[in-house]
């Protein structure tokens, strides 16, 4: 593919009315963008392993330094993916502090999953949960580097290692982040990343898949696309979770401005953390610095008796000015159908889980969002 433009900016370029919210697309190079569709159009190739697919692939690959990287279409039929192709059974130990996609691709698979607590500081999930829920009918281990934040992984695979189980990652948030100086997809048998239009990178749509695993990854090609090795040979039980490409032609338009978006992402968090500072009862979750992180999460935890307005009264504020915070990951998925009509999911004892579903907040952040538009949700969060 021949594109000769050299320099690429975001495009901030939003028609606004007064709402803001957490989650709006960030939207990268649209003149890259337009030229991209411009040359699917001409192709007449628009889905099944098109060239700009390949090409998104074999940057995520050079980016992220893994051997192998699947888009597929979204992330919850990536993580479905992911446990079929790792041939799991039985139980899967997932956090319950977590959207419902990390379940339910389980659930759709014929798994049982099982809830764990998270840490109380990073919201991920706790080593300690998963060894006391690991039975012999248990398959693997779930993370989900929450927030960007990422997992326990050493504590997860030691505990996998000892009781013979595999690893998967849900990095939906997680792109563009990374730990001991390794990127995120690096990690567990493998990680699925989201490229919902909610999160840090985008394609509209879309998901990948990265593993270092050269058994794991031939079975994924497989089973991403029906699970045909050829023409008319089919050889395996696959699905349909093909990236079409004016997808991929958004994820290329968005990632040479990467550091663009990390910038004024960090950027935001920086004005968040002056605002609220010294609020009692209020704690903004921090990134660890030693590491890359996305900042796509502005998170912060109300404590009702130290701040004296509870966190559900304090959304209801936010929402009467337009500001559609959002109650992330409330109520938890153990008390979602089909898990809380399950005899097995009631009286769970998930205390850091019940204590997060009371008190987080996610308030807006990304390139959307500007200085007066942080100040406006500092003031409504100050009470003037
Ligand atoms: N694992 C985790 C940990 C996840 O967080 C997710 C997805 C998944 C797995 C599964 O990934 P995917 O299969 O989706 O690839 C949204 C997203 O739909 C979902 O992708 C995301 N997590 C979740 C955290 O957020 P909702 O139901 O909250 O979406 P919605 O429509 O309320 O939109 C959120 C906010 O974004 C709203 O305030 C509006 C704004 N928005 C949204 C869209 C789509 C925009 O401003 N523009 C837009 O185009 O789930």
């Amino acid at each position: 593919m021949s594109v000769t433009k050299t320099t690429h900016r975001i495009d901030r370029k939003v028609v606004r009315d007064d709402v803001l919210h957490v989650g709006a697309p960030n939207v990268g190079d649209r003149a890259y963008f337009d030229q991209l569709v411009d040359q699917i159009f001409e192709r007449r190739w628009f889905t099944n392993d098109g060239c700009v697919v390949k090409e998104l692939e074999a940057k995520l690959r050079a980016y992220l330094g893994v051997k192998h990287c699947f888009a597929v279409c979204n992330a919850t039929i990536g993580l479905q993916l992911a446990y079929h192709a790792l041939n799991l059974t039985g139980e899967v130990i997932v956090p319950s502090f977590t959207f419902v996609a990390t379940a339910h691709a389980a659930q759709w698979g014929g798994l049982t999953p099982v809830f764990a607590d998270v840490d109380r500081d990073n919201h991920t999930i706790c080593p300690q949960s998963i060894e006391a829920l690991i039975t012999e009918k248990t398959s693997a281990i779930v993370g989900v580097h929450l927030w960007g934040n990422p997992c326990d992984t050493k504590a997860i695979e030691d505990l996998a290692r000892k009781h013979g189980l595999a690893v998967v990652y849900d990095a939906a948030h997680a792109f563009a982040c990374s730990k001991d100086d390794q990127m995120i997809g690096n990690f567990g048998d493998c990680e699925v990343f989201s490229f919902h239009a909610t999160k840090f990178f985008n394609t509209f749509e879309g998901g990948a898949i990265a593993t270092n695993n050269d058994a794991l990854a031939e079975r994924l090609a497989l089973i991403k696309n029906f699970g045909f090795a050829g023409m008319d040979t089919v050889v395996d039980l696959g699905t349909n979770a093909k990236m079409p490409e004016v997808c991929a032609a958004m994820g290329l338009s968005l990632l040479p401005c990467l550091d663009q978006l990390l910038e004024k992402n960090r950027h935001n968090h920086q004005l968040y953390r002056a605002h609220l500072e010294g609020i009692a009862g209020l704690r903004l979750l921090t990134y660890d610095h030693l590491q890359q992180t996305n900042w796509q999460y502005v998170v912060i935890e109300i404590d009702e008796s130290r701040f004296r307005v509870s966190r559900d009264e304090l959304v209801a504020r936010l929402h009467a000015q337009q500001i559609r915070a959002r109650r992330y990951f409330y109520p938890g998925c153990h008390r979602m159908e089909p898990y809380q009509s399950m005899p097995r999911h009631q009286n769970l004892a998930l205390q850091n889980t019940e204590t997060l579903c009371d008190r987080v907040i996610c308030l807006p952040t990304g390139s959307a969002i500007d200085e007066s538009d942080i100040d406006r949700v500092c003031r409504v969060i100050r009470g003037y």
